[in-house]
């Protein structure tokens, strides 16, 4: 299987190193907002009270959730108190082991096994989480993989939403299950995987329509597409894929706890770490759901989504770089 000449760096693999360079510009355009102006702060001085409560005060607002926040501020008060806080490094220091804590275990790459087939991706989310535009990119990055792909156009409430898959499907050579607009998205994704399962094609995608996390009778029809879904496969659907906006902060958080609550969520994408966005939700929902962190997105393009590492990613939270100072 494996071969000892030297490998020809795959397309997931390539632009990696630059994708967390790309993530810290883009996170933080300039300095980290949980870092900056650490030394002016306290020039000179050791750590204290008043400092740590700035520290609270910087985790809160970037949407890091109260446990998350409360959790690190824990650590750095039996910190202060064991006089083991010489200086503005030791809390930086802190904060960077207290949230990879939370955020190591999430870190858990969507791996499709040998078997069964098809493997069933159900994606999930509110409306313009960014679960088509994921859908797209995953299915190249499965193919780049040597999987074969199939699309469930589940999305049947938003006219736009099929020809969005369609044209997508034709450029990449990915077929593309659909019905008319309106039909029942659970007969769509049924029929899409039955068609898979008929081709042996090993992964069955299937979007569908955005959705507030409030909407109670939308909420049951998602219950509703896994369980028609489960007809064929009892364990089908093998993952549910809840998209999430990191720039909707706290509110990123409570749509993951109700369509956890709704579906049962198995992983999630976290979407447009760039912009507006701190990257702190994706704190709160790791500390709260501990579900794998699938992949994060950057932007819109095909590169700028890529599979979850919580070691770079606090480095490009918390170096910032740089740009703002002086
Ligand atoms: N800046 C940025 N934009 C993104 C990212 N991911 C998706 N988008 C954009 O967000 C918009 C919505 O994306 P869609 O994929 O259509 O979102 P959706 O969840 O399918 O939306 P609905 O089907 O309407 O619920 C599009 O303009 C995408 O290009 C990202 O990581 N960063
Ligand atoms: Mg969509």
């Amino acid at each position: 299987m494996s071969d000892s000449r030297s490998p020809e760096p795959s397309a997931a693999e390539k632009p990696r190193k630059g994708f967390f360079r790309r993530l810290r510009e883009r996170l933080n355009q300039g300095e980290s907002w949980l870092t900056y102006d650490l030394a002016h702060l306290l020039p000179g001085g050791k750590p204290d009270e008043a400092f740590i409560e700035e520290m609270e005060t910087r985790l809160l607002t970037g949407d890091v959730g109260v446990d998350a926040t409360e959790e690190i501020i824990g650590s750095l008060e039996r910190k202060l108190w064991r006089d083991e806080l010489k200086d503005t490094r030791a809390v930086v220091a802190t904060i960077r082991e207290s949230l990879l804590e939370i955020l190591a275990p999430c870190e858990q790459p969507l791996v499709v096994p040998e078997a069964p087939r098809p493997w069933v991706i159900l994606v999930v989310g509110v409306n313009g989480a960014g679960k088509t535009t994921t859908i797209g990119k995953i299915a190249r990055r499965l193919g780049g993989q040597g999987h074969s792909v199939l699309i469930a156009a589940g999305d049947t409430f938003r006219a736009a939403a099929v020809e969005q898959l369609q044209v997508w499907g034709q450029r990449n050579d990915v077929p593309v299950i659909a019905q008319q607009a309106g039909a029942d998205p659970a007969a769509v994704v049924f029929d899409a995987v039955q068609s898979a399962q008929a081709r042996q094609i090993d992964v069955v995608i299937a979007d569908t329509a955005g959705r507030l996390h409030t909407q109670e009778n939308l909420m049951e029809e998602l219950a509703k597409v896994k369980r028609v879904i489960g007809k064929l496969d009892p364990r089908a659907p093998h993952e549910i894929l809840l998209v999430l906006d990191g720039s909707t902060g706290q509110n990123a958080l409570i749509q993951a706890r109700r369509f956890n609550e709704a579906v049962g969520v198995t992983g999630v994408a976290i979407t447009k770490l760039d912009g507006s966005a701190k990257g702190g939700s994706l704190v709160a929902v790791a500390k709260e759901l501990r579900v794998p962190i699938r992949f994060i997105g950057i932007g819109e393009s095909v590169e700028d989504l890529d599979v979850f590492e919580a070691g770079p990613f606090l480095d490009a939270l918390m170096e910032g770089t740089g740009a703002g100072t002086g």
